[in-house]
């Protein structure tokens, strides 16, 4: 499949933005834990509390929101490509590149001038410059311009085959673009009637119980619109690297379906301690939470089994001595590998927090940041980085300047992320909290000063990890081509259980699903938002949208 320049160069530079800002906020999370272990004071001798919490804002947006959002963006634009072999609109590409550009350039102006220290969470009454907010809206309306763009091409194609089934990779992109359009909704009504009015001063107060459901309509789909484009690369990429196949298409279909439907309504699984929501509707997303859990589960079941072929092709027999001819050593594998053995952690944690009881003796600790990094900061961020040395490669003919550093640095971080992780999950269990740098806490004791100082070394490994990244990818950008790329093939494994014309059409219908999803997100949501409305309108000082009187004239 023949990529047209301009859409190379485009997906470079959505890898670049993306990159770019990873490196600045990875800076800023050496420095965190570093303060929280005590090593490092922020402004010299004295603990500078607004530039802990500037850092902090600057390390969970940029990594979080601004790394994934570009990278998913550009990543899927090559996959429905080479998937559909259709090209997407070109004006259309354009347009979502500028517009997610300048809203991430207001949003970063904000940050860095210490107008929008409010974190990634963003949570009133702490309250941001106005265009740290237009800068996250164009942020996300950028990025349904790449749907947009996606949703018309899929629809060309299907004129074209009809009768025939989507690819399956291309499924996984319905599935992270569905998810993050449901989920976008929910911030989009936060930020455009509350936030934006409130931060221009046109209404008086803010309603922070309501902000913050809003928010986690969106803040959990988030967390699966960053796992699915590295599910797409487990699924369909890993297993042609591992020299096997995948072993069940339809059950890949599935699972990225289940997301669909699931991946919304749970997002109260992060509000099981905010007053307000009747413990009712708490455990029925609770349980949701554990439905959303299933595709996983299904998911390591399926890798492994992908796994166990490659390692049997490649010679090894016994119970488990195809482990040991899997090839450990290629940069690709080490980089699938890696995240894939600490998502197994991070999905473990997941089912911790989502457990009602359970959360509230891991809620608002160091147990959580535990948890996002081995997920979004590992199982994501590890497998985008791996993919951004197959994108060089098979959209630009550059193989990584050393193979051996690529390889070495996935295994480092890995070990940097269990170190890190072990250390802020000891210290959550016994109650230390999160988001603070704890610097003149007098109730740490000698244990949890230990498990502090884990963590630093943790992170400081997993900081020298990402910098062997860095130089290795920055050497690689800038060295000579050496492999024809005027044919890109994104090589997706074959599977073992291919899908076949018995599988029912109702697997390829998206609408469907997407219409389903929609309805269960009605019934899980509607009386959550009926408690937080009954709770707290007419609360002094609390903004509703109900009441006028809140309304400046
Ligand atoms: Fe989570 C909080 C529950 C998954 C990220 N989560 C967070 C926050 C973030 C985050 C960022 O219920 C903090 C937000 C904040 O700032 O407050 N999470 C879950 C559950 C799952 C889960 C049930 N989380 C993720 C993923 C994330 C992510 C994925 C990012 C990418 N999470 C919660 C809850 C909270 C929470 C509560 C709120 C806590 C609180 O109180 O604040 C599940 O989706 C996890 C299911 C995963 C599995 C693992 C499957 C394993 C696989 C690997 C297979 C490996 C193989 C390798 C085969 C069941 C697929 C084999 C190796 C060989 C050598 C052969």
């Amino acid at each position: 499949m023949r990529i047209e320049r301009y859409l190379r160069n485009v997906t470079f530079w959505h890898m670049m933005v993306g990159i770019l800002s990873l490196s600045v906020g990875v800076t800023y999370g050496l420095l965190q834990v570093l303060a929280r272990a005590g090593v490092y004071k922020y402004g010299g001798f004295v603990y500078d509390t607004k530039a802990y919490y500037q850092g902090l804002t600057l390390h969970g947006v940029l990594n979080a929101i601004v790394f994934t959002t570009f990278f998913i963006v550009g990543f899927l634009y090559i996959v429905t490509e080479v998937s559909l072999k259709k090209k997407l609109n070109r004006g259309l590409v354009y347009l979502s590149f500028f517009t997610m550009l300048i809203g991430t350039l207001l949003a970063a102006w904000a940050i860095l001038t210490n107008n929008a220290t409010v974190l990634y969470t963003f949570y009133p009454p702490l309250k941001a410059h106005p265009l740290f907010y237009i800068g996250a809206t164009l942020l996300i309306v950028g990025s349904w311009i790449a749907i947009l763009n996606t949703v018309i091409t899929h629809l060309k194609w299907r004129k074209e085959n009809p009768g025939r089934l989507t690819p399956p990779p291309m499924v996984a992109v319905h599935a992270v673009y569905a998810v993050w359009f449901l989920a976008t909704i929910g911030v989009a009504v936060e930020v455009l009637f509350f936030l934006i009015p409130w931060s221009l001063g046109l209404v008086k107060s803010i309603n922070p119980e309501l902000a913050r459901t809003l928010f986690w309509w969106f803040g959990h789909p988030l967390v699966y619109f960053w796992l699915l484009p590295a599910y797409l690369a487990w699924y369909f990429i890993m297993p042609r690297v591992a020299g096997g196949k995948l072993y069940s298409e339809p059950m890949a279909r599935l699972v990225f379906i289940m997301f669909i439907l699931f991946s919304v309504p749970v997002g109260t699984h992060h509000q099981f301690s905010d007053p307000g929501i009747s413990n009712t509707w708490k455990a029925v997303q609770a349980f949701l939470t554990f439905m959303v859990a299933v595709p996983s589960l299904l998911t390591a079941f399926n890798l492994a089994a992908s796994l166990e072929y490659a390692g049997r092709v490649r010679g090894g027999n016994g119970l488990f001595g195809w482990i040991k001819t899997l090839p450990w050593g290629d940069y690709r594998f080490a980089g699938f590998i890696a995240p894939m053995i600490a998502f197994i952690f991070g999905g473990i944690s997941g089912i911790v927090n989502a457990s009602y009881n359970v959360n509230q003796v891991v809620h608002n600790t160091s147990w959580i940041p535990g948890h996002f990094h081995l997920t979004v900061g590992t199982a994501s961020a590890m497998t985008f980085l791996t993919l951004s040395y197959i994108l060089l490669e098979k959209l630009f003919g550059k193989k990584p300047w050393s193979k051996g550093i690529a390889t070495l640095h996935s295994y480092l971080w890995l070990a940097g992320v269990l170190i890190f992780s072990w250390g802020m999950m000891q210290v959550g269990r016994a109650g230390i909290p999160r988001r603070t740098h704890l610097g003149l806490s007098p109730y740490i004791g000698a244990e949890e000063k230990v498990f502090m100082i884990v963590s630093a070394v943790g992170g400081t490994v997993m900081f020298i990890a990402f910098l062997l990244f860095f130089v290795n990818f920055f050497i690689t950008v800038f060295k000579r081509p050496e492999v024809d790329s005027e044919e890109v093939d994104l090589e997706f494994a074959e599977a073992y259980h291919k899908e076949d014309g018995n599988l029912p059409k109702v697997l390829d219908n998206f609408k469907f699903w997407i219409a389903l999803a929609v309805i269960l997100i009605i019934v899980s949501y509607a009386p959550v938002f009926f408690d937080v409305f009954r709770a707290t309108y007419g609360v002094p000082g609390a903004y509703s949208p109900f009441s006028p009187s809140n309304l400046i004239r």
